[in-house]
């Protein structure tokens, strides 16, 4: 394990913050935490670095990103290791994450020669209107332990070749990552500088804090933009403390993603499918498949190779090859995922597999993954956990599963599986799936960073990483230049002496 944290020289760490890996639940680390004042200085900082930063052109800006993916390359292996051990996610997982972070730093670097803005017809002879996009300000991020440097990096490429400047707060649950990307940050500096190029320091720096530097971050009227991943109970309070100052928030939070099997759905594939969506990264992203919502004439069948499927899953430590399910980030994971089941059974759930805590020799909270059958939608079911549970209900009519699949609070990421293209475009269509993200015989979770991330109500409204997200790091500035030798008003006013 050291040798991991030796790659970023963070062998030696201290400070007042105990850093544990979920894998065994030994201390990795300790980090001295940044108060309140800490983050007023760092966005100060920012704020500098912001003013001299937008002044490089877009396009060199796009070559900053292209060196932080080629470091991402050099160090995959690592920063995959390091994201296995603090956040206990399996390694395919861990690599998975850091190939996510170099195709958004591929994607940023086209963007930085793109960034269009449109121009319009002007309703007044000889001139010319335009739309133009700016750089914005000092971009604060706040990230969750599930995903803690991939979703940094949707945020911080976007923001770099858009001409912010960042300020990231981690999950306090996972600082090493957060450290680790901060020392690939840095080699790109001097990468960078070496080649002539100007950095200005605090371009991107790292809160290593808890819930009062993060209410910092929000309050500062100097962060132009809040972008913040995690909980919904989160996300509002991100919401209100930006709201009230007019800042601007991109919030990515809660989902509670369903699947619909139909009649004409390949079983083997949904399976599959199924497997990687509810039981991948351990039930915690927050695109995992939370609800099976299966039609009643194929229920017994998908559900008897579910349950058998789910029986043999290999629980362990995350390092070996041959584990698809790792530890739960900690125990207060685990005892929500233990209260969630018991309410479950409460609201007349019938646990199939699964829920118990697995010895796999080693400290850690391991989990069986759960399958529970739910004859109604009931509270438990319409609420979050980050654990791997599965609830299914069974439907009859398309529309009828359609309704149960909206009927959440959350609106992130969605599917059915059909080979039935009448379903496949009912559900994708205006009277479909009212989610941000809405797959055809693809599983909730696994999103390419090419498309627009994110989700609808309480999800957010937020939309990060790919298509048009970019916008959200800019302001947008509407010009009218006027070329001719007279003052015509618009609406045809006139105004005259
Ligand atoms: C998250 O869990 O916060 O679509 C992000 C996915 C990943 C990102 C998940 N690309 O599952």
């Amino acid at each position: 394990m050291q040798d991991v944290l030796k790659a970023f020289g963070l062998e030696n760490t201290s400070g007042n913050w105990p850093v544990y890996s979920p894998v065994d639940g030994s201390q990795i680390g300790a980090v001295a935490m940044h108060t309140s004042n800490d983050v007023l200085a760092m966005v100060e900082s920012a704020k500098r670095a912001f003013v001299a930063w937008r002044e490089v052109p877009a396009p060199v800006r796009g070559e900053f990103v292209r060196l932080l993916g080629e470091e991402l390359r050099l160090c995959k292996s690592d920063l995959g290791r390091l994201v296995t051990l603090e956040c206990g996610k399996i390694l395919q997982e861990g690599l998975g994450e850091v190939q996510e972070m170099i195709d958004i730093c591929d994607f940023a670097v086209g963007l930085s020669r793109q960034l269009y803005g449109m121009t319009m017809p002007s309703e007044r002879a000889g001139h010319h209107m335009r739309e133009v996009w700016h750089p914005l300000g000092v971009v604060g991020v706040i990230t969750a332990f599930n995903f803690p440097v991939a979703v940094w990096a949707w945020n911080a490429a976007l923001a770099l070749v858009c001409g912010d400047s960042v300020v990231w707060k981690p999950s306090e649950k996972t600082p090493l990552t957060a450290l680790a990307c901060s020392k690939i940050f840095e080699r790109t500096v001097v990468k960078f500088r070496a080649k002539g190029h100007v950095v200005p320091d605090g371009l991107m720096q790292v809160i290593v804090g808890g819930r009062d530097a993060g209410e910092a971050l929000c309050a500062h009227h100097d962060v132009a933009l809040v972008s913040a991943t995690g909980s919904t109970r989160m996300g509002k309070a991100v919401a209100t403390t930006v709201a009230a100052r007019l800042g601007r928030s991109l919030l990515e939070l809660g989902g509670n993603n369903a699947m619909i099997v139909t009649p004409q759905a390949d079983i083997e594939m949904a399976v599959r499918a199924i497997l990687f969506g509810a039981v991948g990264t351990a039930g915690q992203r927050c695109t995992s498949l939370r609800r099976l919502i299966v039609h009643k004439n194929v229920a017994e069948k998908l559900m008897g190779s579910l349950v058998k499927a789910y029986e043999a899953i290999r629980i362990g430590n995350p390092f070996d090859a041959s584990t698809l399910v790792g530890p739960l980030i900690d125990k207060a994971a685990f005892e929500a995922m233990q209260k969630a089941l018991a309410d479950a059974v409460k609201q007349g759930g019938c646990v199939l597999t699964g829920g118990g805590r697995v010895d796999v020799g080693a400290g850690g909270y391991y989990v069986r993954p759960a399958i529970v059958e739910m004859s109604a939608q009931t509270e438990v079911v319409s609420t979050e956990t980050f654990a791997p549970i599965l609830y299914v209900l069974t439907y009859e009519r398309l529309h009828e599963a359609i309704a149960l699949q909206n009927d959440v609070p959350q609106g992130l990421s969605s599917c059915i599986f059909t080979t039935d293209m009448r379903e496949a475009e009912q559900f994708t269509s205006i009277t479909g799936s009212d989610c941000g993200i809405a797959n055809v015989n693809i599983g909730p979770s696994g999103a390419e960073i090419g498309g627009a991330f994110g989700g609808e109500k309480e999800t957010g409204g937020g939309r990060e990483s790919g298509s048009d997200s970019w916008k959200a790091y800019m302001r947008r500035q509407t010009q009218t230049v006027n070329y001719s030798n007279a003052l015509p008003l618009a609406q045809g006013i006139v105004f005259e002496v």
